[in-house]
């Protein structure tokens, strides 16, 4: 059994009070005994007072990006080592918003999710297709060379560990979500993309997210399907209601 993981990914949103805020009601109110690994990618300035606010509780705290360099002349960048230091967790590499804005390609990616292993992170690595893929049937030509292209290199036992976060482009803060079934089939064809390349006891073991417009009201039913093992959540993870539910869902 895959254990569901439920991340915030609060991209460029709160300030540091709002955030700590935010962690400390969350953090009481999620059970040791939770059956879901809950996890908040927050902006790199807020990261060494929420990991240790978050400290001894169940909350996890992840990054939202880094470079694959430990260090060197790269202005504005944070290193994986920086992060290993802060005792980071997670980090999301390759989204979207991050390949189209900040020229992350498969290639960084891969760079990139090496160092996180390297450095005891857990990737949380986003694939997904555009419209313009989708209605030209390419869906799952373009996900599986991304997934291909992103896992290049890994131990199987690192295949395992690694967590895919499936988000169509399309759905991503526009209020359109896969269908649960179409999410599922993606997922689905992004196991088989895992099990070719690393055997079927690496893909059995990756967990895989849907994303894109995740919230209360819709994470039951993805979460219901087989291959569907949590979610990566942007507006709806901002406030602890709603990312408490999202929690509740999964548990
Ligand atoms: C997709 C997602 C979080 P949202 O980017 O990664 O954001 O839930 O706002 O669509």
């Amino acid at each position: 059994m895959r254990k569901p993981i439920i991340a915030g990914n609060w991209k460029m949103y709160k300030t540091l009070s709002q955030a700590v805020e935010f962690v400390q009601e969350v953090k009481t109110s999620i059970p040791e005994s939770t059956k879901v690994d809950a996890v908040i990618c927050a902006p790199a300035l807020f990261l060494p007072s929420l990991v240790k606010e978050a400290e001894g509780s169940a909350l996890e705290i992840g990054a939202q990006t880094m470079h694959f360099e430990n260090e060197g002349a790269f202005t504005g960048e944070i290193s994986p080592a920086q992060l290993e230091d802060l005792k980071v967790n997670y980090v999301i590499l390759g989204h979207s918003e991050r390949r189209e804005y900040n020229n992350e390609t498969d290639e960084s990616v891969n760079k990139k999710v090496h160092a996180a292993f390297e450095h005891g992170m857990t990737p949380i690595i986003c694939v997904g297709e555009t419209l313009d893929d989708r209605e030209k049937s390419h869906t799952m030509v373009k996900v599986s060379s991304q997934v291909g292209a992103a896992l290049k290199g890994l131990t199987k036992d690192q295949v395992a560990k690694t967590v895919i976060a499936y988000e169509p482009i399309w759905a991503i803060g526009t209020g359109k979500t896969a269908t649960s079934e179409d999410a599922n089939t993606v997922c689905e064809g992004i196991r088989k993309t895992v099990a070719d390349i690393a055997g079927e006891e690496a893909a059995e073991a990756v967990r895989i997210q849907y994303g894109g417009s995740v919230k209360p009201a819709n994470i039951k039913e993805l979460l219901s399907m087989e291959h569907i093992d949590g979610a990566l959540v942007g507006g709806a993870s901002l406030e602890p209601d709603s990312y408490l539910q999202l929690l509740e869902a999964g548990a």
